[in-house]
């Protein structure tokens, strides 16, 4: 076995049990090492935390276990964002995002953060449970292209269809794009709610955030295009 299979297969293990120095040190060990971060992310960390959920479903797991295991996750995010997220390019676009009302989980929307800013996106992160008006007030005070929902609990998931009626009642619902997401959330899920979107990983959140704001680019150019022939033809009228 190589030593980078080793780091994967000791990042697992040592995320699996909350062992954050370890994860930390492993983590950079692997990057001097020439390892690709987003390999570190998807082929040693998720998977770990996803071993966690069938081991906390089980009842092998409980929730201290599932925090210490989060915790040292976020040791290893914290080193490898950088490496993800700067571009040092002009922001292509801008997302306003937070986890619903009710829900403490942020690691999976902090990863569609780094991802999204890797992409070019200004990200305005609302953080965790997060309430109607905080969004409602960060679209209004943003004008972002796209505000997401993240929802990772069943129970949690109702406040996609209570965050959307809220933007509609402030009359702001036409003037962005809402993208939705989390663990349990399903594309037909997330269009019963009246999400425009749904994306069930980072990178595809990333992918379909980069055609909207191309498409509302799309749009604008049209319009422009229009107005311009508009005044061309009041022009030569006159
Ligand atoms: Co909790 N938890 N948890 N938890 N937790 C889950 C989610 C659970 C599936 C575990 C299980 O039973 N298998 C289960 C939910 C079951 C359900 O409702 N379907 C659960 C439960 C029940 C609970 C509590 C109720 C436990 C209790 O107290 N009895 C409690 C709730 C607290 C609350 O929120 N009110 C609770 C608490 C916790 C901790 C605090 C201990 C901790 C969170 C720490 C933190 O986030 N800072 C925790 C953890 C760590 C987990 C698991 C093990 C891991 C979550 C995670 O980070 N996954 C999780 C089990 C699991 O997911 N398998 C579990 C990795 C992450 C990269 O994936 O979050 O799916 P994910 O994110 C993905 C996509 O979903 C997507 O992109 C991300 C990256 O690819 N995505 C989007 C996310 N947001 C998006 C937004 C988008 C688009 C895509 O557009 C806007």
């Amino acid at each position: 076995m190589s030593r980078e299979q080793e780091i994967r297969s000791e990042l697992f293990d040592h995320t699996l049990n909350g062992h954050a120095p370890e994860v930390k040190a492993l983590t950079e060990e692997g990057l001097r090492l020439g390892m690709d971060p987003m390999d570190i992310l998807f082929k040693a960390l998720i998977p770990s935390l996803e071993e966690v959920g069938r081991r906390f479903e089980r009842g092998d797991f409980f929730v201290p276990e599932m925090l210490i295991a989060a915790r040292a996750m976020q040791g290893a995010l914290v080193i490898l964002r950088p490496l993800i997220a700067e571009t040092g390019a002009k922001p292509i676009g801008k997302y306003v995002i937070g986890t619903v009302k009710g829900d403490i989980h942020d690691i999976g929307k902090n990863l569609v953060i780094i991802m999204l800013e890797g992409a070019g996106f200004e990200v305005v992160d609302l953080g965790v449970n997060c309430p109607p008006e905080k969004f409602v007030e960060a679209v209004r005070s943003n004008d972002p292209h796209i505000v997401g929902f993240s929802a990772f609990l069943t129970t949690t998931m109702p406040m996609f269809k209570v965050n959307i009626e809220a933007l509609k009642k402030a009359g702001l619902r036409d003037k962005v794009a809402v993208m939705v997401g989390g663990a349990p959330v399903t594309e037909e899920y997330a269009r019963l709610a009246g999400a425009d979107h749904y994306a069930p990983d980072a990178s595809i959140a990333t992918r379909m955030a980069k055609q909207i704001v191309g498409a509302a680019q799309a749009a604008e150019n049209a319009a422009l295009a229009q107005a311009v022939e508009l005044i061309d033809k009041t022009l030569k009228k006159g």
